[in-house]
């Protein structure tokens, strides 16, 4: 069994995410899910929040066995790869545009450290999901259930209400 790590600001976790982790595990991969502080991304849940949320989406889901879920530390996304033993990071991909955001992070990992990125193609019905579009439906009233893990539902409630 390969280690791998999915590592992403998951401010929430969706369902393309789960989904993403999933199928990381079907090919036989125990995932590690690295939640990161994204300085140039605006966000409204705090790490807390996230890895908490992530745990019990994933132990619903019946992957805990399989998934590990911890903070990315500050520094370069290839040392916390050769800190945990992991042979790749996995990435989803829902369409060029993600393509173009992701090839330039992929070779620069791979140039660092030898480190590889496997790509994995987005379920359609799961293609129009982002977190910051959730985050924004949900601001303005809108219904974000049927994107959303339950645990992540929560917590964007309750990291709503709190504000
Ligand atoms: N369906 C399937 N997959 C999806 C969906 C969906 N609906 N939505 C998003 N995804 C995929 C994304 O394509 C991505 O692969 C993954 O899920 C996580 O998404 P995000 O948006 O939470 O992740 P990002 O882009 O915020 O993650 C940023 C990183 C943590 C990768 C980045 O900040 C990083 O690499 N940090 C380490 C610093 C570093 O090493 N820098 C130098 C080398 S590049």
């Amino acid at each position: 069994m390969t280690t791998v790590v999915l590592p992403g600001s998951f401010d929430p976790f969706t369902l393309g995410h789960l989904d993403l982790t999933r199928r990381a595990t079907a090919l036989g991969h125990h995932v590690i899910v690295a939640v990161s502080h994204n300085p140039s991304k605006k966000g409204l849940l705090d790490l807390e929040q996230r890895t908490g949320a992530i745990r019990a989406a994933l132990a619903d889901e019946g992957l805990a066995e399989q998934t590990e879920v911890r903070t990315l530390p500050r520094g370069l996304l290839v040392d916390f790869c050769r800190e945990v033993g992991a042979g790749a990071v996995v990435r989803g991909l829902r369409s060029q545009l993600d393509l173009s955001y992701e090839e330039p992070m992929a070779r620069m990992n791979h140039h660092l450290a030898g480190t590889d990125t496997v790509f994995l193609l987005t379920d359609q019905s799961l293609a129009h999901i982002s977190s910051s579009l959730v985050r924004e439906v949900h601001a303005l009233g809108g219904d974000v259930s049927d994107m959303l893990p339950a645990a992540s539902l929560e917590a964007l409630r309750t990291a709503s209400d709190l504000r």
